[in-house]
């Protein structure tokens, strides 16, 4: 999440930074040696098959089972395993996930129509058949994860939804993600982490065939072994480090910014978070309360790395200032606190999911609660890019009938184009057509 060099430039007079970021290196998924890692995993697991996984499993997870399959009865209980308050809020969740996603499912509506006498176009929304979610667990589980990939896919009515989630030091899965991926619709879940897994569901080595779709984030390295696997399998997005930025003005609640640019710092050493203010007296308060709040935050470590490293506060001379801006920053989530939410709402293009008002706090959807998904595009990639949802999963697949009365309509201009360009054989499907309408007896 960064400026473009020639937005500020553009902008230059109309804004101060009151804190940069100290770090100005690019991200680490797009590292070589990560690139040349990731690029020998999946070319060994290709050639190997599924003893190649499970070297993986072993070297970088301690795995050494050959059953990575979890029995549907471990998945099904695992609800019992979890404290009741814990349970509930999974309940929640995904039920509030695919509540909005069959919204937005019924939004897409199949179409037929008759463009010219006897011309029917038409499309229909069909779901892929295969999708393997990757479900991370690592400092942080990520519960909600389940419930973007895997309800959303059951959602949009994709048949057959297969998981992977990586051991615990102790080897088993962790519950509160199996239970999300339970209540979310899952088919098969396997004990698998990282590059070994993506590889495993794309190449179709866990027993069934292969998917057709990734999706879920991960590391650099899952990160990369989608981005390398784009091709034999579509993939939702490229997740990069988790971002927030936050649009406030005079009238904002210093500590509520402080704490959400915190919320999502904590994900990461390197995860990005930006204030753009209109107030210079509230970014100088923002600031302070980050310290503030730093101070007995548990996860000061990260967080407070993040922001050292990746923080920015910005002061633009007024509102078309700040969402010019927030336009280029693009960034993965975007929260606005100011007196004019709507203007905003109605300005601002890019971003992957908008917080209008300061009772609207990321975490609600990061946790499954507001419904959205919280798979969304980071570094920039909100500029031509939308967060998953039901759409992603909904091939939008189009047809035509066409009668011999529309052939009048079409064959003569499909001839003259394929003529123009030396394309004989498309110029005959219409000749011949042509021909039959004129002699129908002398069909052979
Ligand atoms: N902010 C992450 C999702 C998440 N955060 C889940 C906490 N739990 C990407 O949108
Ligand atoms: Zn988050």
């Amino acid at each position: 999440m960064r400026y473009t060099p020639a937005v500020l430039q553009a902008l230059q007079g109309s804004f101060v930074h009151l804190k940069t970021p100290h770090v100005s290196a690019p991200a680490a998924q797009r590292d070589p040696a990560v690139i040349a890692k990731v690029s020998e995993m999946l070319s060994t697991i290709e050639r190997q098959g599924f003893d190649a996984v499970l070297r993986y499993a072993a070297e970088l997870d301690r795995w050494t089972s050959r059953d990575v399959e979890l029995e549907p009865e471990i998945i099904a209980s695992s609800g019992s395993r979890l404290p009741s308050d814990l349970r509930d809020a999974i309940e929640l969740g995904s039920q509030r996930t695919r509540d909005f996603a069959a919204q937005q499912r019924s939004a897409l509506t199949d179409f037929e129509t008759e463009l010219a006498p006897g011309l029917f176009a038409g499309a229909r929304y069909i779901p892929v058949k295969r999708v393997g979610a990757y479900l991370p667990a690592g400092r942080f589980p990520l519960t909600a994860s389940a419930f973007m990939t895997v309800g959303v896919a059951k959602t949009a009515g994709v048949p057959t939804v297969i998981a992977c989630t990586p051991p615990q030091p102790d080897g088993s899965a962790n519950d509160a993600v199996l239970y999300a991926a339970h209540l979310s619709g899952v088919d098969r879940v396997f004990v698998l982490g990282g590059v070994q897994a993506l590889a495993a569901m794309a190449f179709g080595l866990l027993g069934d065939l292969p998917v057709d779709m990734l999706v879920g984030a991960g590391n650099a390295y899952v990160a990369e072994a989608k981005r390398q696997l784009f091709g034999t399998v579509a993939i939702d997005l490229l997740a990069g480090p988790s971002e927030v930025a936050v649009i406030a003005d005079e009238t904002a609640d210093a500590a509520l910014v402080a704490a959400d640019l915190l919320g999502q710092a904590e994900h990461g050493p390197n995860s990005p978070a930006a204030l753009i203010s209109t107030s210079e007296s509230l970014g100088r308060e923002v600031i302070a309360e980050i310290d503030r709040q730093l101070s007995t935050l548990a996860t000061a470590d990260i967080a407070g790395a993040a922001w050292r490293d990746y923080g920015s506060v910005t002061i633009a001379n007024n509102r078309e200032i700040a969402a010019t801006l927030m336009d280029d920053l693009a960034p993965e989530h975007l929260e606005v606190h100011t007196s004019d939410d709507d203007w905003y709402h109605d300005r601002l293009s890019n971003y992957g999911s908008i917080f209008l008002g300061p009772w609207s706090t990321v975490a609600y959807s990061d946790k499954g609660m507001a419904g959205t998904n919280h798979v969304l595009p980071t570094a920039g990639g909100a500029k031509h890019s939308a967060g998953l949802s039901v759409s992603r999963f909904l091939k939008p697949l189009t047809y035509q009938r066409i009668s011999p009365e529309a052939t009048h309509l079409l064959a003569p201009a499909v001839r003259t184009i394929s003529d123009s360009e030396g394309m004989a054989a498309h110029s005959a499907t219409a000749a011949m057509r042509l021909q039959r309408l004129r002699e129908p007896a002398s069909v052979d």
